[in-house]
């Protein structure tokens, strides 16, 4: 079976790559015993603020214990250690590899052939000409990597007490505090986007009681200091990469000695960390990492503790604080995470912790995806590797997708422009991709890339997917639709948008007579992401036309674009002829299709049986979610059918896959089966940290997940805001603030025995207001600034 084969393949780079700890394959990690030569005697009491991850011993495991801070660019993960403390640290552009020209110019020589065969139903045949001739060149990526640990270590004790670290979500800074001989000491840990580096203070409740060693280890970097005893970390893959660490101590000595900086005596201790790259952009790396670093800290100058961490604190709030979710209260934030999670996996209702889940994903949101900076890998910004999972990429047959979900309802749009900014620096490839493999016009991604412009088709031959560009600018006009930025649209989604369309008037061609589709425009040579079928002869393949997922993206851009050029002007008169264009091809493209068989949505065009029923992509539904061409009002048949092929791929699947089926059974208004799904997300693919188990880590689910709460209690894809569409059973009474819908509104609820009480919507724009909830509809007009309460009668 396929997904066998790709978990065996998975499994074995696993092993192989530097650093990365994995527990195979079903259940998450579970922690080492870390409490073997520490007494926690008294334990520490559960943190005020209910919003906080916390743990009563350090953590052992990257994957599964150490917890996140970031800023967007920098990252860090902590452990807590008492006599060693590990914090590895990352800078977003760390990337091996080098701007490269990954195009095949033997691949436009083989496209007819290969789309003649698949047309003939020789499947494997083109599969095999494709492999050889239309491959990028070539075609692996290369790793994002750590930029090392920094190591501190501390007198050797064993007479610890009071022991506890966590993260506290709502300032963005994790804590870890303990006792030893009575002197209680406090470390501190956060990444600090207006001042760019990462802080870490160490104090204790007597003076002079801080002595400490700290050493940096990065794979190939050389550690030095300079006369004000900085340590400075060099190193060069493609790009160089430079990271300074500053001590600021109080009281007592530091000296830089034998590459180690040592620490006696002190007060309190700041260590400030900034880093940098010579990353410019996809085609330039000759900036200046030194450079960088100093103007970090000359920003910094000589502000205080107390002064960097009010500003990140202010900083962050801005833009957490914008949602609050209750769905309940227990007793259980008095218990640490993991055994909440355990507890969980027993029965246990939780509702804290599910939104502690929730707001989990908007905390790394904002910690991965800061405007200026690139937009969240695979890992977000976090990853301890030199050879990473997925080498921490840019997956865009669902992964980096999904990673926006959030942005926009959970009311965090700045936090979607990285992604605009990286999809703008990938059109010049784009484009020469499009020409080169087949001589379209328009731009171009397949399924993954880089920070380096890559777009040529990679990792075998489902890597030939050019749908990656198609699918993501819809996020632009998504960004719109919440927003009502007209300039944004105009100048930049527009453009983005009409190359992506430009691409496929060229890509798509008629069917011949004895398809299914015949007279019709087609995809070819295409994929349903990563799933195979059985050929009438029996034989497997992946490898296709016209899958049902590429109809439905390729109609949602062309809708969209047809949207996005009547927003700019209403008159039809502004770029008529192209417009003209979209509307004849959209009328052309083949129909999406009902299987008489199983009355399900067909994956392909023609009526295969998959060899994965439980498959984890369900790329099929593209067009119920993300997209809108199906729902319940205007295509209720497709609507049905899509619900019997959900069911059919059943409750189980990797992190994304699982947050992906919330997802779609909010959209079928069906909030029991919806919590099924988020109860196994948050059961069988969430470690202790809350980091999503796909395996391994991967935090596409964590931001899906998140997106799902949201698509629970509103949605407005169809027309109107429509208030708890789809509210669990278990979710009786609760309230939400600050979501925000399309239209430009923000919007309160409150519901008591599972019915709504109360809401309260804020007109952003002025724009007419549509609401639904239930059977009952209202229209009203609301001016921009103002608020409307409404009952939902
Ligand atoms: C796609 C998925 C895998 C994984 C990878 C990063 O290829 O099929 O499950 O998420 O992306």
């Amino acid at each position: 079976m396929k997904s066998n084969r790709f978990f065996l393949l998975l499994f074995v780079r696993f092993i192989l790559s530097a650093g990365s700890v994995l527990a195979w394959p079903k259940q998450p990690p579970e922690p080492n015993n870390p409490g073997v030569g520490y007494h926690f005697a008294q334990e520490a009491d559960a943190p005020k603020e209910p919003l906080t991850l916390w743990y009563r011993k350090p953590a052992t495991m990257w994957e599964s214990e150490a917890l996140p801070v970031g800023n967007g660019r920098l990252g860090a993960m902590v452990f807590g250690g008492i006599n060693h403390e590990r914090i590895q640290l990352n800078e977003e552009t760390l990337w091996d590899g080098v701007p490269t020209d990954y195009t095949n110019p033997e691949a436009l020589g083989a496209l007819p052939d290969v789309r003649r065969l698949l047309f003939e139903g020789k499947n494997n045949e083109a599969k095999s000409l494709a492999k050889r001739k239309m491959m990028g060149r070539p075609y692996k990526i290369k790793s994002y990597q750590t930029l090392g640990d920094l190591f501190l270590d501390f007198p050797e004790t064993d007479k610890v007490s009071g022991y506890r670290r966590d993260l506290d979500l709502t300032t963005a800074i994790s804590r870890t505090q303990y006792t030893i001989d009575g002197v209680e000491y406090v470390r501190e840990v956060f990444a600090s986007a207006p001042d760019q580096a990462i802080v870490i203070n160490l104090k204790a409740d007597r003076k002079a009681q801080i002595d400490f060693r700290a050493e940096f280890s990065r794979e190939n970097a050389t550690v030095t200091s300079d006369a004000g005893n900085r340590m400075l970390v060099r190193g060069k893959l493609g790009i160089d990469y430079e990271a300074h660490l500053v001590p600021v101590v109080d009281g007592g000595t530091v000296v830089f000695r034998d590459g180690k900086l040592e620490v006696s005596n002190a007060d309190e201790v700041t260590l400030l960390i900034v880093a940098a790259t010579s990353y410019n952009g996809p085609t330039d790396i000759s900036g200046d990492a030194s450079a960088r670093c100093a103007g970090y800290l000359d920003a910094i100058g000589s502000k205080t503790y107390a002064q960097i961490r009010a500003d990140h604190i202010a900083d962050h709030q801005a833009l957490f604080n914008r949602v609050k979710l209750d769905l309940g209260t227990t007793d259980a934030v008095k218990t640490p995470t993991d055994e909440r999670l355990q507890a969980i996996k027993a029965g246990a209702f939780d509702p804290q912790l599910e939104v502690l889940y929730f707001q989990f994903g908007r905390y790394l949101l904002i910690g991965s995806s800061r405007p200026g900076c690139l937009p969240a890998n695979l890992q977000g910004v976090w990853c301890q590797s030199i050879h990473a999972p997925f080498n921490s990429d840019y997956h865009f047959n669902i992964n980096f997708q999904m990673n926006y979900w959030p942005a926009q309802v959970c009311n965090l749009s700045e936090c979607h422009l990285p992604m605009f900014d990286y999809l703008e620096s990938l059109v010049e490839s784009g484009r020469h991709t499009a020409q080169v493999h087949y001589d379209a016009g328009g731009w171009v991604v397949h399924h993954l890339s880089d920070i380096y412009g890559f777009t040529a088709p990679a990792d075998g031959v489902h890597g030939i997917w050019p749908f990656g560009a198609a699918w993501a600018v819809r996020d632009m006009m998504e960004h719109y639709r919440f927003n009502g930025d007209r300039e944004f649209l105009e100048t930049r989604a527009y453009p983005l948008m009409k190359g992506a369309v430009g691409f496929f008037f060229d890509f798509l061609v008629v069917a011949p007579d004895g398809t299914p589709a015949a007279g019709k425009l087609v995809s070819i040579p295409s994929h349903s992401p990563e799933n195979y079928f059985f050929l009438p002869n029996g034989d497997k393949t992946d490898f296709t036309y016209a899958a049902t997922m590429d109809l439905e993206i390729i109609h949602d851009l062309f809708t969209g674009v047809i949207e996005a050029n009547r927003a700019i002007d209403p008159s039809g008169r502004f770029d008529a002829a192209f417009i003209q264009e979209v509307q004849e091809t959209l009328a052309n493209l083949a129909p999406l299709q009902i299987s008489e068989k199983t009355g399900r949505l067909q994956e392909w065009i023609e009526d295969y049986e998959e060899t994965d029923v439980d498959h984890r992509h369900t790329s099929h539904l593209y067009g119920l979610h993300p997209g809108h061409q199906i729902t319940q009002a205007a295509t209720p048949e497709l609507y049905e059918a899509a619900r019997k092929s959900l069911e059919t791929r059943g409750d189980r699947g990797t992190g994304w896959s699982m947050a992906w089926k919330v997802n779609f059974w909010a959209r079928f208004r069906d909030g029991d089966h919806a919590y099924v799904l988020l109860r196994n997300l948050l059961t069988k693919n969430t470690m202790n940290n809350l980091f999503d188990y796909h395996p391994p880590f991967q935090i596409d689910g964590n931001f899906g997940g998140t997106a799902a709460f949201a698509e629970m209690l509103l949605q407005s894809h169809d027309g109107a805001l429509e208030l708890l569409p789809a509210l669990p059973s278990v979710w009786n009474d609760g309230s939400v603030e600050g979501l925000r819908a399309r239209g430009g509104f923000e919007v309160d609820l409150q519901w008591k025995n599972g019915k709504l009480k109360k809401a309260a919507i804020r007109s952003l724009n002025g724009n007419p207001l549509k609401l639904r909830y239930g059977k009952a509809e209202k229209t009203v007009k609301l001016a921009k600034g103002a608020e409307y309460t409404w009952n939902g009668k």
